[in-house]
């Protein structure tokens, strides 16, 4: 179904798929209308774009990013959506700060415009791509997904982006290509608190290649119908739901395809802490959090109860088999 997402992150169809007015003011044509069987299927697709209408909320005022809606499977969580004040006003985000708040204050110094992606490493076309042309490289999808911490918390993010696998087609990894490291922009003159000792810059995130491909791992341009907001890594980013948001990495600037496993960024501030897989999972605390429960930002009431944390943060159906066989105690 094609969703067209405005300017106020509301979502319209396009032509053709609503009933027609007419059709509802007519009582004898509404009833022909429902025998003939196209009730049902436009009801359903009806009720689809209302719940998506409900949960998508009022976006700023960022250039409006166009998707369709997508349709791999398990990528539209139907849970309420998180505010877009919220998502954007409570980030992480180390190069522009520590505090939930620092990034939404700090990040307008961050410049995206003539921005690159290089790609290196074992692939058949290496090379710096542009953004332009990496936007247009497959359609943009709308994709509503749980982005959980290690720090215990959780949201509902309506991204646009497409498939991670798209761009590693694209680029044509070698046979001997085993990993994809994704390296982040750092920028010491836009971005404030890259000469801090906190991380090891530039930011570094990995996947392991059938990871990279799986369809829910996504290059995220955009999120609420409208271009990234520098706080949440614009203009390119990754989005990997069901790993630690950390995974996420922002602001990307450098994609390498390798053979040995990547170091990457929280892997070097603290091994024990955080592995490589990085998987949500409820059964496997990190040694200063539990990781069993977790709260949702926007619930955060006096009554809020703490929800269950789900293992792959509830997307096991869809990614399990990745790991089949792998002790997830010891690769976490
Ligand atoms: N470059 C960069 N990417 C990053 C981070 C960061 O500090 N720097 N923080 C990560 C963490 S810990 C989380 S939870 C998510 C948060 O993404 P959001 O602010 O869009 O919700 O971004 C991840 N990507
Ligand atoms: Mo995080």
């Amino acid at each position: 179904m094609l969703i067209k997402t405005d300017r106020d992150g509301f979502t319209h169809p396009i032509t053709g798929e609503v009933t027609p007015r007419a059709v509802y003011q007519d009582r004898r044509q509404l009833l022909k209308w429902m025998a003939s069987g196209a009730a049902g299927a436009a009801l359903a697709s009806w009720a689809g774009r209302e719940a998506l209408a409900q949960q998508v909320q009022r976006a700023g005022k960022l250039a409006p990013l166009n998707a369709v809606r997508s349709a791999v499977p398990g990528a539209v969580t139907m849970e309420k959506v998180t505010d877009y004040k919220d998502a954007t006003t409570y980030n992480n985000f180390y190069e522009f700060g520590t505090d939930k708040d620092e990034p939404a204050k700090n990040a307008r110094t961050l410049k995206t415009t003539a921005w690159t992606v290089e790609v290196e490493g074992l692939v058949k076309k290496p090379g710096k791509y542009a953004l332009e042309d990496l936007l247009k490289l497959a359609p943009q999808e709308e994709r509503i997904y749980r982005l959980r911490c290690v720090e215990g918390w959780s949201m509902v993010v309506p991204w646009v982006g497409y498939s991670v696998s798209h761009l590693v087609n694209k680029v044509e990894p070698l046979g001997n290509a085993k990993f994809v490291e994704f390296i982040t922009q750092a920028d010491p003159k836009t971005m404030p608190f890259v000469g801090s000792r906190v991380l090891d810059w530039p930011y570094v995130e990995g996947l392991r290649m059938d990871e990279a491909m799986h369809p829910l791992a996504l290059l995220s341009f955009g999120m609420y119908g409208e271009v990234l907001p520098n706080q949440n890594g614009a203009p390119v980013r990754l989005v990997v739901p069901w790993k630690y948001g950390f995974k996420s990495g922002k602001s990307i600037v450098k994609i390498r395809f390798s053979e040995q496993m990547p170091k990457t960024a929280w892997n070097k501030a603290a091994a024990n802490e955080y592995g490589f897989y990085s998987n949500v999972n409820p059964h496997v605390d990190h040694p200063r959090w539990s990781q069993a429960t977790e709260r949702r930002i926007g619930e955060d009431g006096l009554f809020a109860k703490k929800r269950k944390t789900l293992m792959f943060n509830g997307y096991e159906a869809q990614v399990g088999q990745l790991y089949a066989g792998m002790d997830l105690k010891k690769n976490y």
